[in-house]
């Protein structure tokens, strides 16, 4: 089972190599390129509408900003096109370096606060540079999917 598992693995990131080779730097990997870009000028907008228009998705980490190499939480809120909260949706939130063509070594957890309020934790970011977050709204029969971009610095410690 777990031999099966990493040969998958390693089929999967040897795909995810060549689409990033023929699309160049933020391309999404394999398992995200059905996500929407983000255009260079909301890039890092903690505020983004889904693919299909339906909802928006604010986010906030915790801490602030996101650190280097350590654990650390999103605050989700989602939204109808109204600006109304959107109660009782399904989140699906992972992260990848698109340009390194690999994504985090952990998997978060989503939790439904309530009122449209959804944390995220276990998320880690393990090297500076460009990532991008991604999050699946499954709601009343929709499924929405938002991308935001988040360029990690050096940490200055
Ligand atoms: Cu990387």
């Amino acid at each position: 089972m777990l031999n099966k598992k990493i040969t998958l693995a390693a089929l999967l990131s040897l795909s995810a190599l060549s689409v990033g080779t023929l699309l160049g730097p933020f391309s999404a990997s394999a398992q995200h390129q059905n996500y929407p870009k983000v255009n260079e000028a909301d890039r890092e907008n903690r505020s983004q509408i889904t693919d299909n228009k339906h909802y928006r998705v604010i986010y906030t980490p915790l801490p602030d900003p996101i650190p280097l190499n350590q654990h650390f939480r999103l605050k989700l809120t989602v939204q109808n096109a109204e600006g109304k909260v959107v109660e009782n949706a399904k989140l699906y939130v992972d992260a990848d370096m698109p340009s390194h063509n690999h994504g985090m070594n952990v998997k978060p957890k989503v939790k439904d606060l309530g009122k449209g309020i959804f944390e995220v934790r276990g998320m880690l970011f393990h090297m500076p540079g460009y990532w991008e977050i991604y999050v699946l709204v499954d709601h009343a029969g929709k499924k929405e999917k938002a991308t935001f971009g988040v360029t990690l610095k050096m940490s200055p410690r």
